[in-house]
């Protein structure tokens, strides 16, 4: 079967046009990666043509071997829909974890994402965590959610609740609630290793100053948690454009009731009293 024909490419594709109608990748923004299955990478894989191995810059031992559809180095999700051989890649890892080498893609040259140490390390954190489950990986620079990094205190626990407060359905989208990296310098090992470290409890995490990732099971779970958080902030963000407080919100006793009746655990740590 020919790459474009098969449906994890279709999806992905769908994924990167769909974000970028959302506003969040102006020019060479953000980043998608998925773990292809092994059946999937077995029914394209006449079509690989493997260049030279080149180091991740992290070392990733849980992936050793495993297939990845990456957005290229520099590319514009913008393009990701009307040329995609030249925007995305398809990367296989050696047996230590350590190095990747194209196998098909990005045919005017070209790396794999800036982010790509981070996209791996939380590859293997979710992985792991979710029993082999989550395949998907989105970085995006979600406006809302960035402008609030700029008036909120940097704590998980502050971001959780106030966007939980904003839509009835956070809480039953994100339970475990949403981790804060501090502003960091992206494209490194050492922001990989801040936001690898929150998503072995979260399945996003916010980028102060720059963007969120987000992890799920498939594309529709991972665009869905990245839009839900997304809408809730620019609520939040409308709302306290408005004036600085609440006339009414959701309290911590709704959330425990609401936790009942939707069969969520959701941590005391977020149902504090302000
Ligand atoms: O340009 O979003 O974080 C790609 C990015 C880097
Ligand atoms: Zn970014």
């Amino acid at each position: 079967m020919k790459v474009l024909d098969a449906e994890f490419v279709q999806g992905f594709i769908r994924m990167a046009d769909d974000g970028w109608k959302q506003g969040w990748h102006e020019r060479n923004g953000g980043n998608l990666s998925y773990r292809i299955k092994e059946q999937e990478a077995e029914s394209v894989k006449e079509n690989f043509e493997p260049k030279e191995w080149q180091p991740i810059g992290t070392s990733v031992p849980k992936l050793a071997r495993e297939y990845f559809l990456v957005t290229g180095s520099g590319k514009y999700f913008r393009n990701v829909s009307i040329k995609p051989e030249d925007s995305v890649c398809i990367i296989e890892l050696d047996d230590k974890g350590e190095n990747y080498r194209i196998a098909w893609g990005l045919v005017n040259g070209g790396r794999p994402t800036s982010e790509l140490p981070s996209h791996l390390m939380n590859h293997e954190v979710k992985m792991e965590a979710s029993g082999g489950k989550h395949r998907v990986i989105y970085h995006a620079h979600t406006t809302n959610t960035i402008a609030l990094t700029f008036v909120l205190p940097l704590e998980d626990k502050v971001f959780t609740r106030e966007l939980w407060e904003m839509a009835t359905e956070c809480p039953v989208v994100f339970p475990d609630g949403i981790g804060v990296v501090p502003w960091m310098v992206p494209g490194g090992r050492d922001i990989a290793v801040a936001t690898s470290e929150l998503m072995k409890k979260y399945d996003a995490a916010i980028w102060a100053h720059h963007g969120m990732f987000a992890s799920g099971e498939d594309f529709d779970l991972t665009f869905g948690l990245m839009h839900t958080v997304e809408k809730s902030a620019e609520i939040l963000v409308k709302m306290l454009s408005m004036r600085p407080d609440k006339l009414q919100t959701i309290t911590p006793q709704n959330f425990r009731d609401l936790a009942v009746d939707f069969h969520v655990t959701l941590p005391e740590e977020f149902l504090y009293e302000k």
